[in-house]
């Protein structure tokens, strides 16, 4: 078998030696600028050490749309490639131990030979995911008209067999999470009946529910349009609560930040559902306008500081039935992707660093005096403040690099795979597009 090109540690060591100097000098102006607020930044290294998020095995190949996808050079072609990009991303920014799989686009031959392969890179699996949203090859009724919520039981039942299959893959590879996401819906005025529809959804998931081992959670996740453009029937936060209710305590609703319509108050919908106990977690990515699925980060990282900011809140009040799963949901059409998943995964660290620093005492304080300017600059003097040096500090004790993103482009690792992975013109990795 031909050998696999990775990034050795001795390189990484040598590339963050250069960086090094630049880092203790920040880090110690931040730790003294800190202790003035009584905040310890050995703290904050551990919390950034302790965060994780999963990477979307859909991510490592290059993503596209409905007009075009430009696969740049050494793409993973299957499942064992995609890990082997995720390992080098763990490698490089040490805090995305999981991968989400995709099923049927990783389904594997041999569960346990990939569970082996995963851990040999330090790689666990995180929720599994259904599709239901595609007609596969040899499948016998189509999803052109839904799945689990098609008029005819058929097709109900073919979506329902297909969600166990996910989980009894995920039995094997040690995940402990399910996340059913439907593009169910209507483009047409009628098309639906709405109640009708989302009777069928209950009665098919709790299918779904029984066949989950007792230790599992059932992850919803709610999307006000795309593909239907008219209704989707899991469209918003409070429908799909209201499922997680009705199926019980082992089901949770999901939030992707790019499954809502502009503007919506996303921050505010996590503290609902931290205050309700449902929190499933995240897709984290980020929109401009629809479901853009872009890096997090990038266009919102305001928003994305307010949701920690809610997330850290629940976290040091011990919220109850709070264990929020993180993941990366994102499509890299311009990008390498390895570079965008480890500079997104560094920004979901940094948000989650600052909300640490905002000093809740005084924020309590001026919400309870209704001073709302001292609440706001509260908060931004957390998001404003730099911790680039407590997230290097963080990968570096970690045994990764400084600066993720020079030592990946340095190593020269897409061209080594580019040699590996000669490219099948036209041959699509199994994936989004
Ligand atoms: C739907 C979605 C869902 C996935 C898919 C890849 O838009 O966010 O989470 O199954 O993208
Ligand atoms: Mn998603």
């Amino acid at each position: 078998m031909a050998t696999r090109f990775e990034i050795d540690d001795g390189f990484i060591a040598e590339e963050n030696q250069k960086a090094r100097e630049w880092v203790a000098e920040d880090y110690e102006h931040l730790g003294k600028r800190l202790r003035r607020q009584n905040v310890e930044i050995e703290d904050l290294v551990a919390k950034a050490t302790k965060f994780s998020v999963a990477v979307p095995s859909w991510g490592v190949g290059t993503g596209g749309t409905r007009f075009a996808r430009f696969p740049g050079i050494g793409e993973p072609r299957d499942i064992y490639e995609k890990l082997e990009d995720c390992g080098t991303i763990f490698k490089l920014v040490r805090s995305t131990p999981a991968v989400s799989l995709h099923i049927p686009w990783d389904k594997p031959d041999d569960a346990s030979a990939l569970r082996d392969f995963a851990a040999a890179r330090g790689l666990s699996f995180d929720a599994m995911n259904s599709n239901t949203f595609q007609d596969h090859p040899g499948q016998k009724h189509s999803y052109k008209f839904g799945s689990l919520t098609h008029p005819e039981k058929s097709v109900r039942d073919q979506a329902v067999a297909h969600n166990l299959e996910c989980i009894e893959i995920g039995k094997t590879l040690g995940s402990k999470a399910h996340t059913v996401w439907i593009a169910d819906g209507g483009n047409f005025p009628g098309q639906q009946h709405f109640r009708r529809a989302l009777e069928r959804y209950l009665e098919s998931m709790r299918e779904i529910y029984a066949a989950l081992p007792d230790d599992w959670r059932v992850f919803m996740e709610h999307k006000f349009y795309e593909p239907a453009f008219y209704s989707t029937v899991i469209n918003d936060w409070g429908t799909s609560y209201y499922c997680a209710r009705e199926l019980g305590p082992k089901a949770f609703c999901l939030v992707d930040l790019g499954h809502h319509a502009p503007n919506v108050n996303i921050e505010m919908i996590v503290a609902r559902l931290i205050q309700f106990g449902k929190l499933a977690g995240f897709h984290f990515n980020d929109s401009k306008y629809g479901d853009d699925d872009l890096d997090a980060g990038s266009i919102k990282p305001f928003q994305l500081f307010l949701i920690f900011n809610e997330l850290v809140d629940a976290e040091l009040n011990n919220a109850a039935n709070f264990k929020p799963a993180y993941m990366l949901d994102q499509s890299h059409n311009v990008t390498d992707p390895i570079e965008s998943l480890m500079l997104s995964a560094v920004e979901l660290v940094r948000a989650y660093v600052q909300a640490h620093l905002v000093d809740r005492d005084a924020l309590t304080e001026a919400q309870e005096r209704c001073d709302p300017l001292l609440a706001l600059s509260t908060l931004k003097q957390a998001f404003t403040t730099d911790v680039a040096s407590i997230l290097a500090v963080a990968r570096e004790r970690a045994g990764g690099a400084i600066d993720p993103l020079m030592t990946y482009r340095l190593s020269g690792y897409r061209r080594r795979k580019a040699e590996e992975r000669p490219s099948t013109k036209g041959a699509a990795v199994s994936g989004i597009v």
